[in-house]
């Protein structure tokens, strides 16, 4: 029998704060990061605009750095309700959530700013939407920057420098597709398991955002860092529809704006971090070079097609496409 997380966290819960008659209900959220990381940080954020709007009544708790394991189980037992809440990269629920592969999809966004704008309005609505027949409730997306290769090897300039690479990517047959459009080959791994993959040779490149190049402190080991620049997937926020459906009406509501409003201070915690961390990685030794990027866009152009095989996912790409 599935652990009722929510029902055991709030009957642990040692602070029935506020009023006598008020139980505090204290929702557990996972992510893969360490504390201080800018998605670890908003998602406590969140959590204090949901305590004070309910006078204590909803609270969350954020096991981070791993701690309830990696994205892909975390999911599974967030649809299960033993994870109440979880903070994953929009890759490993591609396989799960047709609508999450679409921001993911190589060079589709133009820039930063259109795809905050995208995932802010009624596109960025309809993807999380999406989650909702798979158990859980997308209640945000935040920032994951520009992902970029890098590599042990040397550097990479134009997609033929990465033919016969082992790539190690996210656990998502879009991403195992996209290494195949430049000649690499895939290795799905998870995240925790990349340093050392990369420091014995078992994979030769990975790919990342600079916080997470950093922070995982996959430079030391892969020094080549190729601004690729060619994926932006965001990073999301789910509840469990389970822990959600359990919560009163009024605080759902809580539970969506707060996760709503979180999302301009993540986005400020996530421009700092970009900026420290790519300085903290040219100071550790990473040499950063400039990629052909229209060489880059045409080798995986071909994964929009093989990916957005459906009217709907077809359409949601002419959206962006056509949002300024
Ligand atoms: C990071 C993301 C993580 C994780 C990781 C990965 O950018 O924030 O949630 O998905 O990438 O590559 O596994």
């Amino acid at each position: 029998m599935q652990r009722r997380a929510l029902m055991l966290a709030t009957l642990a819960a040692p602070w029935l704060a506020g009023r006598a008659s008020a139980q505090t209900i204290t929702l557990r959220s996972a992510d893969t990061h360490p504390d201080g990381y800018p998605t670890v940080e908003a998602v406590k954020i969140m959590g204090r605009f949901a305590e004070e709007r309910t006078g204590g009544r909803l609270r969350v708790q954020v096991f981070h750095s791993r701690q309830l394991g990696e994205e892909r189980e975390t999911l599974e037992q967030t649809r299960f309700g033993v994870i109440d809440l979880n903070r994953v990269n929009m890759g490993p629920l591609n396989n799960l959530v047709p609508e999450t592969v679409v921001p993911g999809l190589p060079f589709l966004f133009r820039d930063e700013a259109h795809m905050r704008r995208t995932m802010d309005g009624p596109i960025g609505e309809d993807i999380l939407a999406g989650a909702e027949r798979h158990g859980l409730v997308g209640l945000c997306a935040y920032d994951s920057g520009a992902r970029s290769f890098y590599s042990r090897r040397g550097a990479v300039r134009t997609p033929e420098d990465m033919r016969g690479l082992r790539v190690r990517v996210q656990q998502s047959d879009l991403w195992v597709a996209i290494m195949r459009a430049v000649g690499a080959n895939a290795t799905p791994l998870p995240f925790g398991e990349v340093y050392s993959a990369l420091q014995t040779g078992v994979v030769d490149a990975a790919e990342n955002n600079w916080p997470s190049y950093h922070s995982s402190r996959h430079f030391e080991v892969a020094r080549f860092y190729a601004e690729s620049e060619h994926s932006m997937s965001p990073e999301i926020l789910v509840a469990s529809k389970r822990s959600f459906d359990r919560l009163p009406r009024d605080l759902q509501g809580v539970l969506r704006q707060a996760a709503r409003d979180s999302v301009p201070e993540m986005r400020r915690l996530w421009d700092a971090q970009t900026a420290a961390s790519r300085a903290a990685v040219a100071q550790g030794g990473a040499q950063v070079n400039a990629v052909d990027k229209e060489a880059f866009a045409r080798a995986m152009a071909p994964v929009h097609q093989q990916f957005a095989n459906t009217d709907r996912l077809r359409g949601l790409v002419a959206r962006i496409r056509e949002s300024v």
